[in-house]
């Protein structure tokens, strides 16, 4: 197997669940030193920037500079603490493979890194993000509920043809979710955790909105791939994952079949804003 091509590449999947081997062995020294490059920046600049379970979940994981993480090291710790698995894909899979994984517990991790001359650059999910973006949340048993009840949600939400609105929910919390600590909001999203520029971004400039958390509203409100968000939901805990974990989406889809959607930068007048963004930095 070859990484950066993926294992399916042109051929199909190896097996029906679209996993395959990580291939440990098999990264060579560039590899491992790009996966250093990337922890070293983010372990430095997290801590005051993610809350205290992500950091929490960060250390008592087998992760360290030196090397690309042993899926199986991994899975052994996670297992133990909340019963995820980590199991390696060759790069994005099909939503239904994607949420029968999450509804089983295992997290499906992409086991390619990105190249050297590409540090800030994804277009697919790749060992850094899914390993050190998204693994030490879900030594959190909040997240770990939270993110397989997402599994179930997602194959219900497929045959409702909800699929678009329950992944804004995914994409405001697991990804890009935000979580008041003290007197700040702070990182648990994956896709901020791993992003060196995002981070800070995130937490620290004036020109992204941060919003009080509501269901509804982050189901009315579209998302951009293709840059920093324009505005962040934020929590009051993560204790509110144990709600969003039991809920039955079913009644917010018949809601949302009426009523507007939202920008991803809007503001509403009946929003708890907890900062009101400038919107300097995607007008540049
Ligand atoms: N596959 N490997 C991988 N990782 C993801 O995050 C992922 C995926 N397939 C589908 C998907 N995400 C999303 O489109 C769903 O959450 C809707
Ligand atoms: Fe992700």
């Amino acid at each position: 197997m070859k990484h950066g091509l993926g294992a399916g590449a042109g051929g199909g999947p190896q097996r029906a669940d679209w996993t395959v081997d990580q291939g440990w062995a098999l990264y060579t020294p560039e590899q491992h030193a790009v996966w250093k490059t990337l922890y070293e920046r983010q372990t430095s600049l997290l801590p005051g920037l993610a809350c205290d379970a992500f950091i929490e979940g960060m250390h008592k994981l087998p992760m360290s500079a030196d090397r690309i993480p042993n899926f199986e090291a991994l899975s052994e710790v996670l297992h133990r603490a909340t019963g995820w698995q980590v199991v390696a894909v060759p790069g994005l899979v099909p939503d239904e493979v994607f949420f029968e994984h999450l509804a089983n517990r295992r997290f499906p991790s992409g086991n390619f890194i990105r190249r050297v001359n590409e540090l800030d650059y994804l277009e697919e999910p790749d060992v850094f993000h899914d390993v050190f973006g998204h693994v030490p949340m879900l030594m959190h048993p909040l997240m770990a509920d939270f993110i397989q009840a997402y599994g179930q949600g997602g194959l219900r939400a497929q045959s409702l043809g909800k699929l678009a609105e329950l992944a804004r929910v995914y994409w405001y919390t697991v990804e890009f979710g935000l979580v008041r600590q003290g007197d700040s909001a702070r990182i648990y999203g994956a896709g901020i955790a791993s992003s060196f520029s995002e981070s800070r971004f995130a937490v620290h400039s004036t020109s992204p909105n941060r919003i009080g958390f509501e269901l509804e509203r982050v189901m009315r409100t579209r998302y951009r791939i293709d840059d920093f968000q324009e505005g962040y939901f934020v929590l009051d805990s993560l204790d509110d994952l144990l709600k969003l974990a039991h809920i039955d989406f079913e009644p917010y889809y018949e809601a949302l079949n009426s009523g507007p959607i939202f920008e991803p930068g809007q503001v509403l007048s009946q929003d708890p804003v907890l900062h009101a963004g400038t919107g300097q930095y995607h007008r540049k």
